[in-house]
């Protein structure tokens, strides 16, 4: 299988977050996308392509535009206005306020176009963003060109993204990107299969009302997990899009029996829908020793997941997300992928 990957992501680093009201080191840092990709190359698992240059115009079928053009803006208005730590939002709408107007000054807009304060920007921020949206929309381009499968090393994540709002270390949704892409390109149905411990709160809203793309997230029980606010079961989807998202939360401590159980669940689910593609959010933040997770998945299981995913027999478009085990990143990641592979 193919790696799409950019050195580019290394910009976006130095991170810091709120950990126990202690400022400690972000957790999504670049050394996650280095590890992976050098257990890619110890594996031989295959060519690592760098990406292709695209405009943002995938990025407007998934993100409002306005969103989409206030991204490249921050840090350069950051800057301009003598600032020299991250630029992090500390103010949002939430229930009561007005969430309808966009102010007028760069702080409150970090706030009116995220959920969180987990993402945030230094000077290579967007063009990290750039990079990962380029490399998605590459590895995409190489399952649409007839390749079985394709792997991209996408940094920052980007399943917690809305259609306008950043957050949770995401800011452009690489996997609705590229599940937006194939439908342009003649996809009629396309899967979102999100195994990352955290639920895909961006993925589900993005798609919500739409039955041409379904949704299907295995994640942390948000009534005890981040995102807390979405992810719950009986989030079925709306209007058209009912009955095409599927959530499957699960409480701290599930170990692989009854994740597995979930995870089967869902692929019958998927395989029903019978969509052209599948696209996978894949973090392995579900592994036992993930810093930030509750799950118990053991190295071991992640080659079992891919090949259940190879199982579906379909064109399939692994998308980089989380996972903060450093020192075990890289077997796990690519433990998924050579599992689908079959070895
Ligand atoms: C406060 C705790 C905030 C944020 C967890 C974000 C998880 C991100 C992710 C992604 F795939 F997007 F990277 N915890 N310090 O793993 O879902
Ligand atoms: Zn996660």
């Amino acid at each position: 299988m193919k790696t799409v990957f950019s050195p580019l992501h290394a910009g976006h680093s130095g991170q810091m977050e709120l950990v126990a009201g202690a400022i400690v080191p972000g957790f999504e840092k670049p050394s996650r996308a280095e590890i992976i990709k050098a257990r890619i190359e110890n594996q031989k698992l295959g060519d690592i392509l760098a990406p292709e240059v695209h405009d943002l115009t995938a990025a407007k079928r998934v993100h409002t535009a306005d969103y989409i053009d206030f991204l490249p803006t921050v840090w350069p208005q950051w800057e301009a206005a003598g600032k020299t730590g991250s630029a992090i939002p500390f103010a949002w709408p939430t229930r009561g306020l007005r969430g309808d107007v966009r102010p007028g000054t760069l702080e409150a807009q970090l706030g009116y176009y995220s959920f969180d304060g987990g993402a945030s920007f230094v000077k290579g921020t967007w063009d990290a963003i750039k990079s990962s949206y380029d490399v998605g929309l590459t590895a995409a381009q190489l399952v649409k060109s007839g390749e079985r499968a394709a792997f991209a090393l996408c940094r920052p994540p980007g399943h917690h993204a809305g259609a306008a709002f950043m957050g949770g270390y995401c800011f452009i949704n690489n996997a609705a990107v590229a599940a937006q892409w194939f439908r342009d390109q003649g996809a009629k149905r396309v899967a979102v299969l999100d195994v990352d411990y955290h639920h895909g709160n961006g993925t589900q809203e993005i798609f919500y009302a739409r039955a041409d793309v379904q949704v299907i997230n295995l994640h942390g029980d948000p009534m005890t997990e981040y995102p807390f606010f979405l992810g719950h079961a009986d989030e079925h989807g709306a209007g058209e899009g009912e009955g095409f998202n599927l959530n499957y939360p699960m409480p701290f401590g599930t170990a692989w029996e009854k994740w597995n159980e979930a995870l089967e669940d869902a692929c019958q689910k998927l395989a029903a829908y019978a969509p052209d593609v599948v696209v996978v959010s894949l973090g392995v933040d579900t592994f036992e020793k993930d810093p930030i997770s509750h799950f118990k998945l053991t190295s071991a299981d992640y080659p079992k997941i891919g090949a259940r995913i190879a199982r579906l027999g379909l064109p399939s478009l692994f998308v980089m997300e989380g996972g903060y085990a450093v020192d075990e990143i890289g077997v796990n990641a690519v433990g998924v992928l050579t599992g689908f592979e079959g070895r």
